[in-house]
């Protein structure tokens, strides 16, 4: 049986992107290649899945609730929109995640879609169980993404090409691709995955 695959494009959104409010170094780089990765799932038929950060206006994890982070992507706001070069196929799954005010959720896997099913049960309702992580930022979402995925014990590949780092310490995204690869994920890039996704339906076939 072929490992059932799907394609998690984590919050490539205008606050996350140089000029926006939380601008990840070049982090708008990542989503041209988002692109090719998400143009891949949909012509092999795999789901995909695009994560955002919507939060109230008010919330723990800004700055002006305490906490560590200048406000961004605050729901229904331009920052909170998805970067206008992202080109999410029809089909794809919006995981809204930070709504609730006591919470950072930088993890995905806090989030949900808009009829409000989290996201590991959409993933297991869809029997998938290897998930490729790719977007912004290596050092947070990404990381608290991928660690979770594992957790709750799928196989978890990181798009080392699809992804940045806010890098608030220089190093963090290093060391957070280090601890993602000591939790048991895999690092990958397009012509790896490419590769991969051409053998699906046909492992196992030996
Ligand atoms: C993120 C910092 C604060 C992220 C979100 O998407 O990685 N980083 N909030």
């Amino acid at each position: 049986m072929a490992r059932k695959s799907a394609l998690l494009v984590v919050d490539p959104q205008n606050d996350f992107c140089p000029g926006g409010a939380l601008g990840v170094p070049h982090g708008d780089a990542v989503v041209p290649v988002l692109d090719y990765y998400m143009e891949a799932f949909r012509r092999a038929m795999l789901p995909i899945f695009a994560s955002r950060d919507w939060h109230p206006p008010q919330t723990r994890h800004f700055t002006t609730g305490g906490g560590q982070w200048p406000p961004h992507c605050v729901q229904g706001t331009k920052g909170a929109e998805f970067h206008p070069d992202l080109r999410l196929p029809e089909g794809a799954i919006i995981i809204s995640k930070g709504i609730d005010p006591q919470e950072d959720s930088y993890s995905a896997f806090d989030g949900r879609d808009n009829s409000g099913t989290p996201l590991l049960e959409l993933l297991r309702q869809r029997g998938v169980e290897r998930l490729y992580v790719g977007g912004l930022a290596t050092d947070y979402c990404v990381r608290y993404t991928t660690l979770d995925a594992l957790r709750h014990g799928l196989e978890a590949w990181v798009l080392a090409d699809a992804s940045r780092g806010v890098d608030l310490k220089a190093g963090d995204s290093e060391r957070a691709v280090a601890e993602m690869r000591r939790a048991g994920a895999k690092i990958a890039t397009l012509a790896e995955v490419l590769a991969e996704l051409g053998t699906v339906g046909q492992e196992g076939a030996d």
